[in-house]
């Protein structure tokens, strides 16, 4: 019989044995778990649900929200607030911060999340997901948002929940990465793999190809060469894959290995990228580097970017660390011809 370990045995072992995890921590994760569970169950009823569709409302990126994003963002919410845990909360789908209202007691950590990443998936029945990251709130009175400036690397824990063919959970406290598979007859996260580890070499890579003619030269290089293949100066075939879901597409990446690329270009070229900093490339960041790959925005490692704003954006290169290693090569030698 295969000997299940819950979520929870996992993470009271954390807690217990390496002491890696305070007990208020170990709840934070526990109460972002059963809210995923909550949300997978609503997407997975799909029309069924009657929560396809558009709300009519645009969040603060000025994106129409899917009536699930709102749905998704309410049910991490209110599973947070009362639990003693959490100071605060920032979401993609709200402007400012959520401070805990006073009729509950606060905590030491601030919860971000993106509620339900790659929501344009959700009416084509293509694997979306929660992304959520975990700071300690500064020592001092009232919270803030800018106490939600934090570079990556202060993360406390990251992780996201694909909800796909399967519902997945994928966790980091610091010490590798763990993923939980959602067993519905038992309504509970099984640890399914441990310790996750992206090979350094791919011949896979991620990213949006149409928007090929607005990209600078150091990315344009690196994806020509790959379409050169084992014509080119790469001397071997790559293959492409884009679901149009960072979460699907990480995933894929921290199982198999590969390159995600969502670069700079100069369709809005006052923004740095697609991606947000604090809620999406952050805990995505600390995954992968857990797993042995590499996160940068071609010149900084991701981790190390001081945030100046809650919802800024930042150019994103991760996964397998010889070709993000290659990318980063590439921007340095523009560099220094520039
Ligand atoms: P595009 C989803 O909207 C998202 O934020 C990420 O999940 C995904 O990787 C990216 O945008 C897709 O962007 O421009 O290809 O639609």
């Amino acid at each position: 019989m295969y000997k299940k370990t819950y979520l929870t045995r996992y993470l009271v072992e954390k807690q217990r044995i390496n002491g890696h995890i305070p007990p208020e921590l170990r709840l934070l994760l526990e109460v972002v778990a059963r809210a995923c569970k909550r949300i997978s169950q609503a997407v997975n009823k799909g029309p069924l649900g009657e929560v396809m569709g558009s709300a009519d409302s645009e969040n603060v990126q000025g994106e129409i929200q899917k009536k699930l994003d709102i749905i998704a963002n309410e049910v991490l919410i209110e599973a947070n607030e009362w639990g003693g845990h959490l100071a605060a909360m920032a979401s993609e789908e709200m402007e400012g911060i959520h401070v805990v209202p006073n009729r509950y007691p606060q905590g030491e950590y601030l919860l971000l999340f993106d509620p339900l990443d790659g929501s344009s998936n959700i009416d084509v029945n293509v694997s979306i997901g929660t992304i959520f990251s975990v700071l300690v709130k500064p020592e001092g009175a009232n919270v803030s948002e800018q106490d939600f400036l934090q570079a990556g690397v202060k993360q406390a824990a990251a992780g996201y929940c694909v909800y796909g063919p399967q519902t997945t959970l994928v966790l980091t406290v610091g010490d590798g990465v763990a993923v939980f598979t959602l067993d519905r007859e038992q309504g509970s996260f099984v640890l399914t793999q441990e310790d996750l580890k992206i090979p350094e070499d791919t011949k896979e890579f991620a990213v949006n190809m149409s928007n090929q003619r607005h990209w600078d030269a150091p990315v344009t290089r690196y994806i020509n060469e790959c379409i050169a293949g084992s014509d080119g100066a790469r001397g071997k075939d790559f293959n492409m894959r884009w679901v149009g879901s960072m979460v699907a597409d990480v995933h894929r990446i921290l199982t198999r290995g590969g390159i995600f690329l969502y670069p700079w270009d100069k369709r809005e070229p006052e923004k740095p990228g697609k991606l947000r900093l604090t809620y999406e490339a952050n805990p995505m960041s600390w995954l992968v580097e857990q797993a042995g790959g590499v996160a940068t925005d071609g010149k900084h490692r991701i981790m190390d970017i001081q945030p100046a704003q809650l919802h800024e954006r930042v150019s994103v290169f991760m996964g397998s660390k010889n070709e993000v290693d290659r990318v980063s090569s590439y921007y340095a030698e523009a560099t220094s011809q520039a």
